[in-house]
């Protein structure tokens, strides 16, 4: 892994530019993982590297919704298993909900290794190394699915997911929560609830709001759910990524001279 000194401005982006590219080296992530990173990283640099408020909000509202679910089922993929496979585990177990590996460009090979990674992590209920059934409707390999995992859920956590599968969960009545950077993506727009916002943020944040409200009454978990409107959290979050252009152009990058350099 590249040497990222902790003092550079975009230090968390880096390291984690870093964690995909290692996710590739040892066969986790696919080569085009790291062009997902990239499109990633543009959003992020579009809303400041920041947790926003609606991401936020949208985090607390997504915790509910997998604590009221009967079945939840947490999908990873080859670039959720190079950045947050420890905190994967961490959600899954305080969930309940098993994890289901599912890859768009599928090998066997990187099932099995994602497999491994999250059970080496303490993972108690890993899916998808014998996925046994199909959803409707998709051509690709993504399609697949398990029995008792994603295809019964009535919730499923999505991060990073393409916009084919998360419209044809939908259609299945499942409640499908993606976490997406980009707020214009089919995914961002097709899902039951969209977090704005990088899974490595994203990930914690969710961990601590289910711990907040995990004990709650179900009158207070529907509580959060109330109003909740996907289409106005995306609205919000490209007001986010507006007033953020805003003040990076108010406020130039200016240099002082330093005469000690000549
Ligand atoms: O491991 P596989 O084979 O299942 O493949 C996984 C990828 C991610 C390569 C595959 O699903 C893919 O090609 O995805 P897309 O269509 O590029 O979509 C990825 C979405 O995730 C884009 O909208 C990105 O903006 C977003 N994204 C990328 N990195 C992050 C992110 N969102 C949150 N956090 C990130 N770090």
């Amino acid at each position: 892994m590249t040497k990222i000194p902790k003092s550079h401005p975009r230090y968390a982006s880096l390291i984690t530019r870093e964690q995909v590219i290692e996710g590739v080296k040892t066969g986790l992530t696919s080569i085009q993982g790291l062009i997902a990173q990239g499109r990633g990283e543009a959003f992020d640099y579009l809303l400041g590297e920041r947790t926003t408020t609606s991401a936020d909000k949208a985090t607390k509202v997504a915790a509910a919704m997998l604590l009221l679910a009967r079945q939840p089922v947490l999908s990873v993929n080859g670039n959720v298993a190079a950045l947050v496979p420890k905190e994967m585990v961490t959600l899954s177990n305080e969930l309940k909900a098993p994890l289901e590996v599912n890859l768009f460009h599928r090998t066997e090979e990187r099932v099995t290794k994602i497999s491994k990674l999250l059970r080496d992590f303490g993972a108690e209920k890993v899916l998808g190394e014998t996925q046994d059934t199909i959803l409707p409707g998709l051509d690709h390999s993504r399609s697949k699915a398990t029995r008792g995992g994603i295809l019964n859920a009535d919730v499923v956590l999505i991060p990073l997911e393409d916009g084919d599968r998360c419209e044809v969960l939908v259609k299945m009545a499942k409640k499908v929560i993606a976490i997406d950077l980009n707020p214009l993506s089919r995914t961002a727009r097709m899902a039951t609830l969209t977090i704005v916002d990088n899974i490595v943020r994203a990930t914690p944040n969710l961990i601590a709001s289910v711990r907040e409200l995990s004990g709650s009454s179900t009158d207070k978990l529907q509580d959060v759910l109330l109003g909740y409107n996907n289409n106005f959290i995306l609205q919000q979050a490209i007001e986010e990524i507006r007033k953020n252009l805003d003040r990076q152009i108010e406020t130039p990058v200016q240099l002082e001279f330093d005469n000690n350099l000549f």
